[in-house]
Parts: C-alpha cells; structure tokens; sequence
C-alpha cells in the first residue's frame, strides 16, 4: 500500500487493527472455551486507501488533510466481522463493548432499522485507546458486523454502486430490495432452526 497520505500515523491504524484482531480472538476463545459455539466465521480488515479517503474526505466537503482523515472520518481503520447467525453479530457487540479501552462514537443497527435500498448491517465505531511502548494514543476504528447472507447481498450492491451504467438500473434495485427481504426472512429462519435444535439437545 502507498502509505504517503498516512505518513507515521500507519503505524497507529496498523497498531488499532492488530489490537482490534486479537480483542476478537480472545472473544473466540472465551467462547469456545465456555462451550459455546464460535460466534465468528470470518474477519477482513483494511486500512482505507488513499484515495478512497481523499474522495471522502471531498464529499464531506472537509480539508484533505491527515489530521480530517483522523479525526473527522472514522473509518481509516475498518474491519468487517461476518457471522454465521444474527444472534452472533449482537453477541460479538456485546463481547466488544466490555473492553475499558474502547469507547462507543457511534452505532447504527441496520439490522433492526435496514437502510431503504434493504442493506442490513450491525455499524459500530469505537475510540481505541492504544499503549504504544508508554505513548498513549486514541484512534478510531470503523466495526461492520453482518451475517454471510447480508454481506453476500452488500458486496453485489457495492459492486452496482461502481458500475459507471447500468441496464435496467431501477428494476436492479427493486430485484435487490426483494432479495435483501428474501435473506432477511432466511436469517430469522436459520436462526430459529438452530435455536430449537440446540434447545433440543439441552432437554
Ligand atoms: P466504502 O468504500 O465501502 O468504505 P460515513 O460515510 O461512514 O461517514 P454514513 O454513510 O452515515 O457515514 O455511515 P454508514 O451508514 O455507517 O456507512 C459506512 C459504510 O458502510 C460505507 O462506507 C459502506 O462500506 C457501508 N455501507 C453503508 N451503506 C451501504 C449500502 O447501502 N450498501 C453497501 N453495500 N454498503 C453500505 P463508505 O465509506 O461509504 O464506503
């Protein structure tokens, strides 16, 4: 990656990753450990390229400066945790928001209040307090937290968004929509299949 926009600050957004990464296995393994199942399937990180943060930067019609990227856009840091169920993404939240050192900024359940197009999503964005070597920093880092079946929808409609034209973009959008309801409705029902063959083998 061309860190020359970032400058000495990578190290910080590398350091919140690495601190974000193993906050998550530690969770896995608490899990794991009380016998429960394994809440994560999988995690992807990245640090926001250059130019993605120019070009948000602009839109938000903010200065392109290092300091706006880290201090008025949150996401310079991401990560996106994909589960298996819904009951996991707001376990996952919860495991999260125990840790002292991270503070909640924002958080938008898109899971309970989908957004119009019927993207599906649990946003969470915290203040990390990171120890580097006895220099106290805080950074941001931006948590999508969603299920295989709304991230597999969310990366069709993020593909739609690039596509400089489209065919048929208006009934692209209404095939969307329904599908988004489709994997909604079989969230809920894989959901509850699980729940009553695990309630099953308590009894
Ligand atoms: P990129 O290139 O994916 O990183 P923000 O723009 O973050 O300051 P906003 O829009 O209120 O403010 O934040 P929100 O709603 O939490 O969305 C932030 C990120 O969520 C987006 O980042 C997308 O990654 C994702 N997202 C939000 N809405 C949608 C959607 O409708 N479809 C898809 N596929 N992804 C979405 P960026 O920076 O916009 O883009």
């Amino acid at each position: 990656m061309n860190n020359s926009f970032y400058k000495d600050s990578i190290v910080l957004l590398e350091a919140a990753i690495d601190n974000m990464t193993s906050k998550l296995n530690i969770i896995r393994k608490y899990k794991q450990s009380n016998n429960e199942k394994d809440p994560i399937e999988y995690v992807l990180s990245r640090i926001k390229s250059e130019d993605s943060m120019k070009e948000k930067l602009k839109r938000k019609n903010l200065e392109v400066t290092l300091d706006n990227a880290l201090t008025k856009i949150y996401d310079a840091a991401g990560m996106r945790i994909i589960c298996a169920y819904i009951d996991d993404v707001y376990s996952i939240v919860h495991m999260l928001k125990k840790y002292k050192d991270l503070k909640v900024i924002n958080e938008k359940d898109y899971i309970k209040n989908p957004k119009p197009n019927g993207y599906r999503s649990y946003h969470i964005i915290f203040e990390l307090t990171l120890d580097l070597a006895g220099d106290e920093k805080k950074v941001f880092v931006e948590i999508q937290i969603r299920t295989i079946a709304m991230d597999f929808w969310s990366n069709l409609e993020h593909q739609m968004k690039y596509k400089k034209s489209i065919k048929n973009q208006e009934f692209i959008i209404q095939e969307l929509r329904r599908c988004a309801d489709e994997i909604a409705t079989t969230d809920i029902n894989m959901q509850t299949i699980k729940n009553m063959i695990y309630s099953e083998e308590e009894i």
